[in-house]
C-alpha cells in the first residue's frame, strides 16, 4: 500500500459464507477505507454487492468492533471485560492450554469455527496446524453443506454439476428449497437472463420467499417431503415414456430397481405426503421432462432435515433419468466447492499430516451436547472460538448458552464483534476484518478465484487468525517450520498446482487483476456423456455403498424424525413444524443482525402462520405470541396469512438471542439432530406449538 497515496483502490474479495464471493474494490484515503463497490469487470459480481456488504466499510470502522484483547471480569456471560496486552492474554491462554492437556490430555479442548471467513488463509490455514498439532478434539464442521453433498454424491460421486452461468442457457429452472434473491443474488442476474429469453421459473419451498414470489410457479410442499415429490415427479415421467431411455441405459445404475420403487410413489400418494395436488405435480413432471434445457438449482436449505441428505440423493437423480444432463444448461446446479480441492494446492495450506484420525471428534452441529456432557472423556474443558458464533447459529441454543456458562469451562473467542458468543469469553481477542488482512477466497458458488489484499492497516490491536495462532504456537513450543509461514508463503503455496483447471493462476497475475477464473472448458457438461465419478462410473440409481452403509440403497422418502409423522406423542403437544431459514435479507447468517443499520432494516423477527391455524388459534396478524416447545420459548408477533402453508411456522434465523424480543431467537427451539447423510443437522425437523402470549382481552 503506497502510504504517500492520499487516494488509491484496492482489490479485494467479499469473506462471507454466501456462494457469490464477490470481488471488491476499496477506495482508501489517507489510511481510512472511504468506498466500497463491487469489482465492475468481474463478470459474477458485476460491479455490484448487496444490501449487507454494501457497508462493510461501516463493520470496519464502526463503534461496535473489537479492538483490544481483553480478559473476564464480571461472572461468565455477563459481557464484563477488561482490557489486558496481547502478551497478557497469549501467555494466559497458553499456560491454560498447557495444564488442561496435562492434567485431562488434548483432548479436552475444543476448536470451534466457521466460515466467519472463508478466506483460504483466515478461515483455517494456521488454526488447523495448531490444533492439531496439539491434538485437540477434532471438529466435524459439517453443519452446512455436507448433508446435501454427500446425498448427491451418492447419486453422482460428487456433489458438483454444471457451472452457474450455463443456467442462462436453460429454458426450465426449478430453484428447489433455495431463496436465490436473498442467498445467491448474483445468481438471480443469469436467472433473469435465461427469463427474458423465455425460461420458466418454478420455485419448491414451503414458505414465501422472496424468490417464490418472483417466480411464474411456486409449487408448496409441506417442509420435509420433496423426496416424495422427487419420486412421484419420476413416477410420471416414466409411466409416461419422458425418460431417457439410451441415457440410462448407457450411463446409469440400476433403473429397473428404481422403476420398482417409483410403483409406490404415484401423485395420488405423493400429494397425500405433500400436499402438493396430484395435477400440479403431473404438470411439474412434464413440464421438467420436456422443456429443455432444464435445469435444477439446490443450495442448502433442504439439508437441514433429518432425511436431508437422502432428499438431495432423490432429487439428483432427475436429471439422469430425463437424459437433462446432455444439453448445456441441463442438470443439476448444486454447490462447486470441489473446484478447491481439484485446482489448489489444499495440502499445502491445510497440513493433514498433523492430523491424527484416531483422537476423537465431535460434530459442530451439537456443540451444546458436547460441552454440556459430563460423561464424555475427558469432558470439554476448553473451548477455542473463531469464524464462528454459536450461541446464535448452533442449534438448541438454550443448551449451548448453558454449556457457554459453566464457570469451569475455559473459553477464548476471536472475534470480530462482542456476539453473544464472545460474551462468554474468558479471554477475547480481537480479529482483523477482510479489509486488514491478506486472503485468497475460492467460492462455493462459482469459479472464480481472487486474491485479498489488505486495504488499510489493522484497527486498534486487531490481529489476523493467522497471526494469533503463529503467536500461541511459538507459546506452546511448537517449533515446526509450517508455524512460522506468512500469509503469502500459504498463498503462493496453495497456488502450487498442477491441475489444469489452476494453470496461469499465479500469485502475481492475481495481484494484476484481482481475480481469475478457473480455466473450466467453455460449455462445461460434465456428465453428458456419463462419466460420473461413481465406483460403477454410471449414474446410481441404485447404490450399493449406500446399502454397505445399512441405508436405503434406493432413493427414497421417511417421514421427517420429529415433523410429519416421526413421533406422534410429540406431535400431539406441539402440532407445528417450524422452518427457521435465512430469511433475514439483511443478515450473513448471525452476521450483521447487531449493526444498527441492518437491524433497523429488518425491524424484527416474525413468526409467519397460516391464516387456517392462526384462526384455530384465535390469533391475529400482529399478535404477539409465544412459539415453544420442550427446548425453549420465543416470543414475537406472529404475520398471519399464506406466507406459509398450513401445518407451518417460519421464523428467520440470524437473529442475536440477547438482541431478540424476549431473549431468545430462532434455534432456542431447533432440534439437534443430526442428518441421515453427512452429519449435517436438522435445525428444520423441529416441532412446535403457539399460543398468544396474552389473553385476548388484556
Ligand atoms: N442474505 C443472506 N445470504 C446468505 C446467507 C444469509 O444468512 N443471508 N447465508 C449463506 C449460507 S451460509 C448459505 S448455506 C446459503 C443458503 O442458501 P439457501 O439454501 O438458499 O437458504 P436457506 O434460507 O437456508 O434455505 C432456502 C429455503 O429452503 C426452504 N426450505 C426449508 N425446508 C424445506 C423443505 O423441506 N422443502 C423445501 N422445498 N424447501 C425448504 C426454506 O423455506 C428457505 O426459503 O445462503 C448464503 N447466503
Ligand atoms: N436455525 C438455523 N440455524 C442455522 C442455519 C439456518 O438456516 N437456520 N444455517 C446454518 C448454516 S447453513 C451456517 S453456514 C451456519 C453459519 O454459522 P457461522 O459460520 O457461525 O456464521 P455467523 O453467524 O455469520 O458467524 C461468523 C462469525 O465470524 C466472525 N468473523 C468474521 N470474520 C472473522 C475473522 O476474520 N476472524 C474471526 N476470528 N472471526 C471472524 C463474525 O464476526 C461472526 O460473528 O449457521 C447455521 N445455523
Ligand atoms: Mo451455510
Amino acid at each position: 500500500m503506497p502510504e504517500s497515496d492520499t487516494k488509491h483502490i484496492v482489490q479485494g474479495a467479499c469473506p462471507h459464507d454466501c456462494p457469490d464471493t464477490c470481488a471488491w474494490r476499496v477506495t482508501v484515503e489517507e489510511g481510512r477505507a472511504v468506498a466500497l463497490q463491487g469489482d465492475p469487470d468481474h463478470p459474477f459480481t458485476r460491479g455490484g454487492l448487496c444490501t449487507k456488504v454494501n457497508h462493510y466499510i461501516e463493520r470496519v470502522h464502526g463503534a461496535e468492533r473489537l479492538l483490544y484483547p481483553m480478559r473476564r471480569v464480571g461472572p461468565k456471560g455477563s459481557g464484563q471485560f477488561e482490557r489486558v496486552s496481547w502478551d497478557q492474554a497469549l501467555d494466559q491462554i497458553a499456560s491454560r492450554l498447557t495444564d488442561i492437556v496435562t492434567r485431562d490430555g488434548a483432548s479436552a479442548v475444543l476448536p470451534y469455527s466457521y466460515l466467519g471467513t472463508q478466506g483460504l488463509i483466515q478461515c483455517h490455514a494456521m488454526s488447523q496446524r495448531f490444533f492439531n498439532r496439539l491434538g485437540a478434539t477434532r471438529l466435524v464442521r459439517a453443519i452446512c453443506g455436507s448433508a446435501g453433498g454427500t446425498g448427491v454424491s451418492a447419486t453422482n460421486g460428487v456433489s458438483m454439476g454444471i457451472m452457474p452461468e450455463e443456467v442462462v442457457h436453460s429454458r426450465h429452472i426449478i430453484l428447489w428449497g433455495t431463496n436465490t434473491v436473498v442467498t445467491n443474488l448474483h445468481l438471480w442476474h443469469f436467472i433473469k437472463e435465461a427469463k427474458h429469453a423465455g425460461a420458466r421459473i418454478v420455485v419448491i419451498d414451503p414458505a414465501k420467499t422472496r424468490t417464490a414470489e418472483q417466480a411464474d410457479w411456486h409449487v408448496r410442499p409441506r417442509p420435509g417431503t420433496d423426496a416424495a415429490l422427487a419420486l412421484a415427479m419420476m413416477h410420471v415421467i416414466v409411466r409416461d415414456g419422458l425418460h431417457d431411455v439410451d441415457y440410462i441405459a448407457r450411463y446409469t445404475l440400476g433403473f429397473d430397481k428404481l422403476h420398482a420403487r417409483l410403483a409406490e410413489y404415484p401423485p395420488s400418494r405423493a400429494e397425500l405426503i405433500t400436499g402438493v395436488p396430484v395435477h400440479d405435480i403431473e404438470a411439474l413432471a412434464r413440464a421438467y421432462a420436456t422443456t429443455r434445457p432444464s435445469v435444477i438449482r439446490t443450495l442448502v436449505g433442504l439439508e437441514h432435515h433429518a432425511q436431508g441428505g437422502m432428499t438431495y440423493r432423490t432429487i439428483a437423480c432427475l436429471p439422469a433419468l430425463t437424459g437433462a444432463w446432455r444439453d448445456r444448461g441441463g442438470g443439476l446446479l448444486h454447490l462447486v466447492g470441489r473446484l478447491r480441492t481439484l485446482a489448489l494446492n489444499n495440502a499445502a495450506v491445510d497440513m493433514p499430516q498433523l492430523e491424527d484420525t484416531r483422537i476423537r471428534s465431535i460434530n459442530m452441529v451439537q456443540i451444546g451436547r458436547a460441552l454440556t456432557d459430563t460423561s464424555l472423556a475427558p469432558p470439554i474443558h476448553a473451548l477455542v472460538v473463531y469464524n464462528s458464533n454459536p450461541a446464535a447459529i448452533a442449534p438448541n441454543q438454550n443448551l449451548v448458552l448453558e454449556g457457554l456458562k459453566r464457570e469451569d469451562l475455559f473459553t477464548v473467542v476471536i472475534e470480530q464483534f462482542m456476539t453473544d458468543t464472545a460474551r462468554h469469553a474468558d479471554i477475547l481477542l480481537p480479529a482483523t476484518s477482510q479489509l486488514e488482512h491478506l486472503d485468497l477466497l475460492w467460492s462455493w458458488g462459482h469459479a472464480y478465484l481472487t486474491l485479498n489484499l489488505p486495504a488499510i492497516a489493522p484497527l486498534g490491536e486487531a490481529l489476523p487468525n493467522t497471526e494469533i495462532f503463529r503467536r500461541l504456537a511459538q507459546r506452546m513450543g511448537f517449533d515446526e517450520p509450517c508455524f512460522r509461514e506468512s500469509d503469502e508463503d500459504i498463498v503462493r503455496k496453495a497456488l502450487t498446482s498442477t491441475h489444469p483447471y489452476a494453470r496461469g493462476i499465479t500469485f502475481e497475475s492475481l495481484q494484476q487483476k484481482g481475480w481469475a477464473r478457473l480455466n473450466i472448458p467453455e460449455g462445461y457438461r460434465p456428465y453428458a456423456e456419463g462419466n460420473f465419478p461413481t465406483t460403477s462410473g454410471k449414474c446410481e440409481f441404485y447404490s450399493e455403498a449406500l446399502a454397505g452403509q445399512g441405508l436405503d440403497p434406493l432413493p427414497g422418502y421417511t417421514p421427517a424424525r420429529e415433523s410429519h409423522g416421526g413421533d406422534q406423542a410429540l406431535r400431539a403437544r406441539y402440532p407445528l413444524s417450524l422452518v427457521t431459514a435465512k430469511s433475514a435479507l439483511h443478515f450473513l447468517n448471525s452476521s450483521y443482525a447487531n449493526m444498527p443499520r441492518q437491524l433497523r432494516a429488518e425491524k424484527e423477527p416474525l413468526a409467519e402462520i397460516h391464516s387456517i391455524d392462526a384462526t384455530e388459534r384465535t390469533i391475529a396478524d400482529g399478535d404477539l405470541v409465544r412459539i415453544f416447545n420442550d427446548r425453549g420459548t420465543l416470543q414475537l408477533r406472529a404475520r398471519v396469512g399464506d406466507g406459509v402453508v398450513p401445518g407451518m411456522i417460519a421464523v428467520p434465523s440470524g437473529w442475536w438471542a440477547s438482541l431478540s424480543p424476549g431473549g431468545s431467537s430462532a434455534n432456542a427451539l431447533t432440534a439437534d439432530g443430526l442428518s441421515d447423510m453427512g452429519g449435517g443437522g436438522d435445525f428444520h425437523d423441529t416441532l412446535v406449538q403457539m399460543e398468544l402470549a396474552r389473553p385476548v382481552n388484556e
